[in-house]
């Protein structure tokens, strides 16, 4: 059988769906559902996690079953994020999309052919082929020659992390460890010492800086009804964000650099805060290293040359910085955008500088530090230190193929950044993948990381659905159970762990972690993998948290307690953030650093300097932020996958100011080529103020002719290795 990727029309899936017995969100039907069947099996409750945006902790869902078949879904009210949103409700379709992938497959014909000729084959079959496979190379060139990767999705990565450790490869990486939060995180850690993208306005904050996210559109609901609500309480809000947004709507001050400049309006606003006094003198004397250097390299941004720079009027450079310095204040760092261009990492370490030298951090009203259960540190880097065992990993970072690449990366991460991934497979160095909820077009120039995988010996990869792009060149396909029927990961929020009360997975599908834990069994001792037991393995974190998943699940729909870390301010002062238990900061100075020891020693700078972004030319008119937000659009997922988001947005959109559409003739809905030297992807017009004029936003991850991925260079960031996703230029026309 061969498989082709989502072939069906969109109306043709709408028609596939009218047959498929699931109910949507709407009443009326869910009391046909069950009044149909009423014979039958009574309806029950089951509870899990919501995973399409992709992000963790996520969103509870409680739903309703009917034996083994979902009927509605609804916000569960006793978890920590309740409120669901468009994307949510959209994954009842694609839980009984048509087009699901429901049983591993083989591929048939050689690589390359334009039928891979995929069939279908046991588990025991796929497992022991994967198996014998990656033991072959380790065998015969050393385990560290198998690249694990996870995409986007973060619920499998724990179980991935863990196979990789005890298959004994450290060239493990992540979607993070590609292009998304960690090139920010990477910056926090420089600056700080540790993670802190900020957080919320708590009852103390004065005045909040959300610095380049649209958190209206890319967190749950809860996030933006926490701006509103501060926003009455007579916190101030100054946002900074290139686009004006549904969050730049509710801000005091809004501040629109151009894209890329940043690095530029933080000196400005930092020179303001050191020139008026306004800075917090007596926490820089004492917990801040490179003041002085900064200071002094601030001294060129006047309000004037930082308004030529920028974009951002001179005045409301001042006006911001005087208003923020009004605090305590807190902040919202992006999860992505600043750190898509060159100098991204830079960028958003100047901005942590504003805070750092007003002594916003660690305080009341302020940017604290994540606390959480022992152990912890999120499901990006394996969920707790000991599962994955994140000190091997560490005494490994000196082995990993990125260390010349990015040294800093190497230096701070323990996830390996691939993004040289088809000069490692040109060199002999990676020769098989093992992946799990991976998209190629995560890339810059992403046929040439299509091509790599095809010449590695062996490629295998799991996932909710066949995408021809990323797979058609894959040896075993495997199909992963949804967040419907699978038990791991449990939630994590603060000191409340969500489990689940999960369906059985339709055809042959199973979890991740199972996947992950069951080749582990094969490829190294079953006791390293709880003999493939999903819950087996989330229970050795929750027996030292004070609970196990039974337990917790008795108590649902409450989630359950566990012990934890209390939250308190000033724990630089106490010695609770560093490793050694002195006061201070965990970087090597012991203060947060303006001036980044760690870069220094590389030769890559000291102080976060501003870099000028690609400009615009005569060919090359139009600004390119290629891929922010949207509120139904998840990547590359929710485009084929759910007929309910389709509905909203059928094709690639590109907001386009008035004044560039006028130009050039182009009116609400036209069809539309945006070009550059190394590409052309093809779109429809949205006219919309929400960009400046000179500059054009869009989502990216649309398939075929247009993915605009084509569009971007692979030049990276020195510090992160980061491509520059939203710094490109292009021309945009109207179609012939
Ligand atoms: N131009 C541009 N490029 C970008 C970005 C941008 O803004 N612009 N953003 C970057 C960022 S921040 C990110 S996060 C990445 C997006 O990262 P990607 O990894 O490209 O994200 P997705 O499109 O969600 O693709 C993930 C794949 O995993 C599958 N999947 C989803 N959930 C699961 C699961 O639980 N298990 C399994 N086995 N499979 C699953 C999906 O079906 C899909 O095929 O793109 C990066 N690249
Ligand atoms: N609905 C939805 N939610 C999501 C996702 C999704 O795909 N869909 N993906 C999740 C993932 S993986 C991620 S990484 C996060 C990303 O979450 P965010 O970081 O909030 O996402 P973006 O919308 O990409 O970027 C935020 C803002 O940065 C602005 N911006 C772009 N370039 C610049 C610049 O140079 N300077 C300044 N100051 N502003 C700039 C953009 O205009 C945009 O409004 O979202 C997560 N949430
Ligand atoms: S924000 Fe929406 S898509 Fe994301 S986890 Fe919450 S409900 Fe799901
Ligand atoms: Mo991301």
């Amino acid at each position: 059988m061969a498989v082709s990727d989502i072939s069906l029309s969109r109306r043709g899936l709408l028609k596939a769906f009218s047959t498929v017995p699931v109910a949507s969100a709407t009443s009326s039907f869910f009391v046909k559902a069950a009044g149909a069947a009423e014979q039958a099996e009574p309806l029950e409750v089951g509870y899990t996690i919501c995973d399409n945006c992709n992000q963790m902790p996520m969103c509870g869902i409680k739903f309703v079953h009917q034996g083994n078949r979902l009927v509605s879904i609804s916000n569960w009210k006793e978890h920590a994020q309740k409120v669901l949103c468009s994307k949510a409700l959209a994954t009842q379709q694609r839980l009984y999309n048509p087009n699901r992938l429901l049983y591993p497959m083989k591929r048939t014909n050689p690589k390359g052919s334009a039928d891979p000729g995929f069939v279908r084959i046991s588990w025991k079959e796929a497992l022991a082929t994967i198996a014998a496979n990656i033991e072959k190379i380790r065998d015969k060139y050393g385990p560290e020659y198998v690249f694990f990767l996870t995409g986007d999705p973060k619920e499998p990565r724990p179980a991935a992390m863990r196979l990789a450790r005890y298959f004994g490869s450290w060239h493990y990486g992540t979607e993070s460890s590609i292009a998304c939060r960690k090139g920010c995180l990477l910056a926090e850690e420089l600056v700080f010492g540790a993670e802190n993208a900020g957080g919320g306005a708590g009852p103390k904050t004065k005045t909040y800086m959300i610095m380049a996210t649209n958190g209206a559109w890319s967190k749950p609901l809860g996030w933006i009804n926490m701006v509103r609500g501060a926003k009455k309480r007579g916190v101030k809000i100054i946002v900074v964000d290139s686009r004006r947004t549904k969050t730049a709507e509710v801000a005091d001050i809004h501040l629109q650099p151009r894209q890329g400049t940043d690095a530029a309006l933080a000196a400005g606003i930092c020179r303001v805060l050191f020139e008026e006094g306004l800075y917090n003198k007596d926490f820089c004397d004492k917990w801040v290293h490179g003041v002085e250097e900064y200071r002094n390299y601030c001294k060129d941004f006047t309000p004037e040359v930082t308004e030529k720079l920028t974009g951002v009027p001179a005045k409301l450079v001042v006006d911001a910085a005087r208003m923020y310095a009004q605090g305590p204040g807190s902040y919202a760092l992006t999860s992505q955008s600043l750190s898509h261009t060159r100098n991204g990492v830079n960028n958003a370490r100047a901005l942590l500088c504003i805070p750092a030298i007003l002594g916003y951090i660690d305080c009341p009203g302020g940017a604290m530090f994540g606390v959480g259960p022992e152990g912890y540190i999120v499901h990006d880097n394996g969920l707790t230190k000991d599962f994955v065992d994140y000190a091997w990993f560490e005494s490994h970072k000196k082995d990993r193929l990125d260390k010349d690449f990015v040294p800093v990366w190497n230096h701070t991460q323990v996830q390996f950044n691939p993004n040289q991934l088809p000069e490692h497979v040109k060199n002999g160095k990676l020769k098989a993948l093992v992946a799990f909820g991976f998209n190629v077009m995560i890339w810059p120039q992403p046929q040439l990381y299509a091509e790599a995988i095809k010449n590695m010996d062996f490629a295998c990869a799991t996932d909710y659905f066949y995408r021809d792009i990323s797979h058609r060149d894959m040896d075993i396909i495997l199909p992963a159970a949804m967040n419907y029927e699978r038990y791991a990961p449990f939630g994590n929020h603060g000191n409340k762990v969500a489990v689940r009360k999960p369906l059985k997975p339709l055809g042959e599908c199973k979890e991740d972690w199972w996947i992950a834990l069951n080749l582990g069994c094969i490829v190294d001792d079953p006791k390293h993998f709880f003999d493939g037991d999903p819950v087996k393995a989330c229970d050795s974190m929750l027996t030292k948290w004070g609970t196990t998943y039974a337990e917790a699940q008795k108590n649902l729909p409450n989630l359950t307690e566990v012990k934890s870390q209390k939250q308190e301010p000033f724990k630089y002062e106490k010695g609770l953030l560093r490793a050694d238990g002195k006061p201070g900061f965990p970087t090597p100075s012991g203060k947060i650093e303006l001036s980044s020891n760690i870069t220094k020693m590389y030769n890559l700078g000291t102080i976060p300097v501003y870099m000028e972004p690609w400009q615009p030319t005569d060919k090359y008119p139009i600004k390119l932020i290629n891929g922010t937000r949207c509120a139904y659009i998840t990547h590359s997922k929710t485009r084929s996958d759910s007929p309910y988001l389709l509905e909203i947005e059928p094709m690639s959109t590109v907001d386009i100011n008035p004044v560039d559409a006028e130009k050039r003739g182009i009116k609400e809905g036209d069809k539309i080529v945006i070009r550059n030297q190394y590409g052309e992807a093809h779109a429809k017009a949205r006219v919309s103020i929400i960009v400046p004029p000179g500059t054009a936003g869009m989502q990216y991850g649309w398939r075929g002719n247009q993915n605009s991925q084509v569009l971007i260079p692979r030049e990276f960031d020195k510090l992160s290795g980061y491509a520059p996703y939203f710094e490109t230029v292009v021309e945009i026309t109207k179609e012939a």
